[in-house]
């Protein structure tokens, strides 16, 4: 890149989507290029290219073409198949033979009989399947000219096309609110009558949805697809409202499959309303019909500004929690494009910080109250069967999509997968039962829409019991971070029905005498022994540990539930315990395999869950299992797919190294990893990288662990000043932290509860005893923190 810092600035400026028109249609050059804004200078080719709005239930993908636009669009709820219950009543009469097997060393024979005898039926879930497509057409328009520009500003949740055709300027904009509960387009142009625009749906669905006009409304009606041997069950409709100012509107029936045509309009505003018929995982009662006539009623009268203004209103009072800044370089000027490409090789320090902000926008956009929970592509896509399903695979995936949701003050956006553990709690219930003859309830590697808990896919990946446990960190942690009694109260039943599970299940390890699970795996890696299969590998203990000590810590909030205290108690000391094997790594299993592993570079990092996200191994608690930890780290490599990278920087991040962090991160950034569109490629598409990649780069910067608040744990020295502000540590507690020269100049913290903090920088301790509502301001002297 020669082009100097001056032509940059003209070039962004001049044809930046941001950009007014001025008098007589010439455009001030108003746009400023901004570390919160992604934007490019041509039409999306590939799905990839295309970008993301979202209001948690509805999800939308702007193309930006200008002769053909398409809102690649899905409603979350829109799953193949029906309510269903994955139990094989064969498994649990296979259950001791199976840990016999493993006792005997017999792992290959014990996958099996897995396989032929413990598995889900059907032993694959559903998938989450795309609507389709709103097609906007445009007669008459071409290519996009020179001044084309396409944006994604994350502050306000909007994008927008801006090009020239015909001597007219046209702005075409796209949000989609929470509040109102829609997808909102509007398209204007700098010359009155000049909007022209057939609108129809496209869908890839195999049970072909029907487009059919009632009025202004151009209404997309079908059902899902079934999948697996079961049924479909469910029924959609998709609703566009049309509106116009100026020109007229008419629709096309019959043959032409459903078109509705505006000729000659000044501005056109499409409110676009979805829903299905599921209600819960085991109801499809719902009238999407009903639903979708009710939010459009809602809006009459309702003019575009007000909708803007109150998704616009509704979106910044979660997204400006946090400010961020890294530093800057003249990268930053560049089209978002340019700069993952050329990332590798730039120090670009505000791509970071606009990866990071990204990712809040993305959970912002896919994740809300009442919504489903981001799933492995979050909300966002356009196939008919996802990349695995585009379910929620929960040996790693799932969790990763909140990683960032607590530390980055998001906190309401963890309540989908609050509920989605509710669910679990009940359809695993009945699976814990049937295949285990076990109390509580469990869920194995994956769960879908349905709700579906038994183990899938093949012994190897899914005969995992510990799905739900790990699960429960996160509603443990919600706990923790905002410290609501009456919240816990309700989720305690959740926490210990999962604990339950496991004082049921698990056995004796008649090698080493301690308690293990059994069969299990460690996430999804060979033991080179025959199988994945085995007993206590090193996760499944590390996350009951924690299971078992936050159902500890509830109760002890909570109030006297006795007999279950001294369950957990005699259960947690008997766990089986780290071990470091004979090259001085962490090991993943009770026995010194990691040498022997199929794959020792494989892209799970399971056993380091206590490492991250986990406090279990610490450089400071425990530096002899960190150093191990470190270790394995460097067996493994840096290099994998994209959440496998995002959860090294977590863990890089975790031992307090933050230059090698921050080379890791470079992988994630770079194009190899990172979409045109900034989603994380694993490849293909998988969301986890991008929300993993936000809570790594929180990582670097503030550890809220071990009852301990960490200040520049991990700050790389291609970092020296920056800042982050609004950032939440455990007890309810805001963290803000500036530094400058790689050095701390200030950090506020502002307590949101009572409780006693002790802040760490750089081996620096100071205890603090806040009471809610208290800000303080602490700063270094001499290296030493102290309060201003
Ligand atoms: C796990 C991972 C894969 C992929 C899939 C969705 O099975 O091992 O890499 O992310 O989930």
């Amino acid at each position: 890149m020669k082009a100097t810092r001056r032509s940059l600035l003209a070039i962004a400026g001049m044809t930046g989507a941001g950009a007014t028109f001025g008098a007589r249609g010439a455009m001030a050059a108003t746009a400023k290029t901004s570390p919160q804004r992604l934007w490019y200078r041509q039409p999306a080719k590939e799905w990839v290219e295309a970008l993301p709005v979202g209001s948690g239930k509805l999800g939308a993908m702007v193309f930006g073409g200008v002769a053909a636009e398409q809102l690649q669009l899905n409603e979350d709820t829109l799953w193949a198949g029906g309510p269903y219950e994955p139990i094989n009543p064969q498994a649990f009469g296979a259950l001791p033979e199976i840990r016999k097997l493993i006792n005997d060393g017999q792992y290959e024979k014990a996958t099996e009989l897995a396989n032929a005898k413990f598995m889900a039926v059907p032993v694959r879930q559903q998938s989450y399947q795309t609507i389709g497509s709103l097609k906007l057409d445009f007669p008459g328009l071409g290519e996009a000219g020179a001044d084309y520009v396409r944006d994604l500003d994350l502050d306000g949740a909007i994008a927008t096309t801006v090009f020239t055709a015909g001597g007219v300027r046209y702005r075409r904009e796209v949000i989609a609110s929470a509040p109102d509960g829609v997808i909102a387009v509007r398209l204007t142009a700098s010359r009155k009558g000049a909007i022209t625009v057939d609108l129809s749906f496209a869908s890839p669905l195999k049970s072909k949805p029907v487009a059919s006009i009632e009025g202004t409304q151009l209404v997309f009606t079908g059902v899902n697809e079934a999948s697996q041997g079961i049924a479909a069950a469910l029924k959609f409709e998709t609703r566009v409202d049309v509106r116009v100012k100026g020109g007229t509107v008419s629709g096309q029936g019959g043959d032409k499959g459903g078109v509705l045509s505006v000729k000659g309009a000044d501005e056109v505003v499409l409110l676009i309303a979805a829903a299905t018929s599921y209600r819960k995982y085991n109801d499809v009662s719902g009238d999407p019909v009903a639903l979708n006539k009710a939010t459009l009623g809602k809006l009459s009268g309702k003019a575009w500004a007000k909708i803007l203004a109150d998704h616009q209103a509704d979106h910044r009072a979660l997204y400006r929690r946090v400010t961020v800044d890294f530093g800057r370089t003249r990268a930053d000027l560049l089209p978002t494009d340019e700069r993952i490409k050329q990332s590798p090789t730039t120090d670009d320090p505000s791509l970071a910080s606009l990866y990071f902000q990204f990712g809040r926008y993305l959970l912002i956009a896919c994740s809300r109250p009442g919504s489903q929970p981001a799933n492995l592509q979050g909300i966002w896509n356009e196939k008919t069967f996802a990349p695995w399903g585009g379910k929620y695979t929960i040996n790693i995936n799932t969790e990763m999509n909140y990683w960032p949701a607590e530390p980055t003050s998001l906190p309401e956006l963890v309540e989908p997968l609050i509920a989605l553990v509710q669910d679990i709690a009940e359809t695993g219930a009945r699976m814990a039962k049937a295949m285990y003859g076990a109390r509580g309830w469990v869920t194995h590697h994956n769960t879908d829409l349905w709700r579906a808990t038994g183990p899938i896919d093949g012994a190897k990946f899914g005969v995992w019991p510990t799905g739900g446990a790990w699960l429960c960190k996160h509603v443990w942690d919600h706990y923790d971070y905002n410290r609501d009694k009456a919240y816990l109260a309700r989720v305690y039943p959740l926490m210990k029905g999962s604990a339950r599970f496991f004082l049921d299940t698990l056995v004796v390890d008649p090698k080493f005498g301690v308690l293990v699970t059994s069969p299990s795996i460690s996430p999804e890696n060979d033991h080179g022994h025959g199988s994945s299969l085995v007993a206590g590998p090193t996760m499944d203990q590390a996350i009951i540990r924690d299971l078992f000590d936050n159902c500890l810590k509830a109760e002890a909030v909570l109030g006297a539930d006795e007999a279950f205290v001294a369950e957990v108690k005699a259960a947690r000391d008997k766990l089986a315990p780290y071990k470091i094997g004979k090259d001085g790594q962490l090991q993943e299993w009770q026995e010194d395999w990691d040498a022997d592993a199929k794959d020792i570079h494989h892209r799970h990092v399971s056993h380091l869950y206590g490492l991250f996200p986990s406090d279990q191994v610490s450089i400071d608690t425990t530096p002899k299992l960190a150093a191990a930890a470190k270790q394995t780290l460097v067996t493994r490599g840096d290099l994998s797919t994209g959440w496998a990278i995002a959860w090294r920087l977590n863990l890089w991040s975790r031992l307090g190294e933050g230059d090698h962090a921050h080379g890791i991160l470079k992988l994630l950034l770079g194009p190899e990893r990172t979409y045109p569109n900034m989603f994380d490629a694993h490849p293909p598409f998988q969301i986890d990288g991008n929300f993993g990649g936000a809570s790594g780069m929180t990582e670097m910067v503030m550890q809220s662990r071990n009852d301990r608040i960490y200040l520049l744990p991990a700050l790389p020295s291609v970092w020296p000043t920056g800042h982050i502000t609004g950032l939440r540590a455990r007890g309810a507690i805001g963290v803000d932290v500036r530094w400058t020269g790689g050095k701390l100049v200030e950090a506020v913290l502002t307590a949101k509860a009572d409780g006693r903090h002790t802040v760490v920088l750089a081996g620096s301790t100071l205890d603090l005893d806040l009471k809610a509502g208290q800000r303080v301001r602490l700063v270094a002297r001499n290296g030493v923190l102290a309060r201003a």
